[in-house]
């Protein structure tokens, strides 16, 4: 019995040097010591040995099994640890490749200049206003006194929907929505950014644009009102050496009423393609409210005086950006967009 005892540890222990995974030593395992195995079949047969043989032949098969889990639990080990190396150089991840390219999306460049104006008129106590871009008669010019028939609503060709409905032509008709809204309440201090729609189609005119519209009406209003902030406004959009120029003009819901230049900031002043040799460029509508549309909207004209400007959003950003054709702004070319996801323009 010893015999067959050390044969079985010796053929097993020689199995288990030659096993080539955890498998083949799972295998072993069960066949030696496993319910059925060879070494637990002898430890059954001890009830028929004699009271002599049983304590050796018993030592014997416990020492054969100490040695046999000895060396099944020391192959497991480097099986496993070999698993784990082969991971390791297969999954292994190389740092100092470059990454794959996140696309990001950029902000449009209308859409950075109204932000920017949005900043600088809030932190001067401005609200930020909207109305309809579908708008009735009666706002966008009646009660900015453009009665039917007057020859001035000829300055903007309009898209009218019915005869009392239209696409809005300027941002101004927000200017009667707000008076109306606040009937003799001051101050008022507004900006409105928003779409206005022309029937126009040119590298310089869009049938759709932006304007900016702004209103502050209180009492003791006055052009210095206008003028420095108009002054503050360009500055801040165009750079500090930026000049005004006011000219004479007309808008019927102002009185008086200005074209407003701005010093060419191409060249400085001096001349040259942008400004077409003037040194100047056109670039808004502005004026001291018209005692008609405070009458009209319900302010006292006698007791309140208040400024209104209404520039072009689009044409600002041509100039911002050095952009030629107004047309680039509308048609989502992913070139031309991409150009404005840089953070320090
Ligand atoms: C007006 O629309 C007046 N509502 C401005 C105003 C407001 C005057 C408040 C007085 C008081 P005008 O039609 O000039 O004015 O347009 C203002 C600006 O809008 C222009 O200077 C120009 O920059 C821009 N603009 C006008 N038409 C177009 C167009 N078709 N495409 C792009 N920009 C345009």
């Amino acid at each position: 019995m010893e015999e067959s005892i050390n044969e079985i540890k010796n053929k097993t222990l020689d199995e288990i040097l030659n096993a080539k995974n955890l498998q083949e030593i799972e295998e072993i395992r069960v066949k030696a010591l496993g319910k059925k195995g060879e070494l637990t079949a002898i430890l059954k047969m001890m009830g028929t040995l004699s009271e002599e043989d049983r304590p050796k032949i018993g030592a014997l098969v416990n020492l054969a099994k100490a040695q046999i889990t000895e060396k099944i639990t020391e192959a497991e080990n480097r099986f496993k640890e070999e698993e784990i190396n082969k991971k390791l150089e297969t999954e292994k991840i190389d740092v100092t490749l470059p990454s794959k390219k996140i696309i990001r999306g950029s902000k449009h460049p209308l859409n950075r200049v109204i932000e920017e104006i949005e900043d600088l008129f809030v932190s001067m106590g401005y609200d930020v206003a909207s109305g309809p871009e579908l708008e009735t008669d009666e706002y966008c010019f009646e009660r900015l006194n453009l009665p039917k028939g007057h020859p001035a609503r000829d300055m903007q060709d309009s898209f009218y929907i019915t005869t009392e409905y239209l696409l809005r032509t300027q941002t101004s008709a927000v200017q009667a929505r707000t008076l109306m809204a606040n009937k003799d309440k001051t101050p008022i201090r507004e900006i409105v950014p928003g779409k206005t729609y022309r029937r126009e189609d040119d590298a310089t005119h869009s049938h759709q644009f932006n304007q900016v519209e702004a209103l502050v009406v209180d009492e003791n209003i006055s052009f210095a009102n206008l003028k420095a902030t108009l002054e503050i406004f360009m500055k801040h959009i165009l750079g500090e050496n930026t000049k005004l120029r006011f000219r004479p003009s007309y808008f019927p819901f102002t009185e008086p009423s200005y074209e407003v230049d701005v010093s060419c900031f191409k060249c400085g002043g001096k001349g040259c393609n942008l400004c077409k040799n003037t040194g100047w460029i056109e670039l808004l509508g502005a004026g001291m409210v018209h005692p008609n549309v405070l009458r009209m909207n319900g302010y006292d004209p006698n007791k309140y005086s208040g400024f209104a400007f209404g520039t072009g959003l689009d044409r600002l950003a041509m100039f911002k950006y050095g952009i030629t054709d107004i047309r680039l702004l509308y048609e989502n070319d992913i070139r031309f967009l991409k150009q404005f996801d840089r953070r320090d323009i």
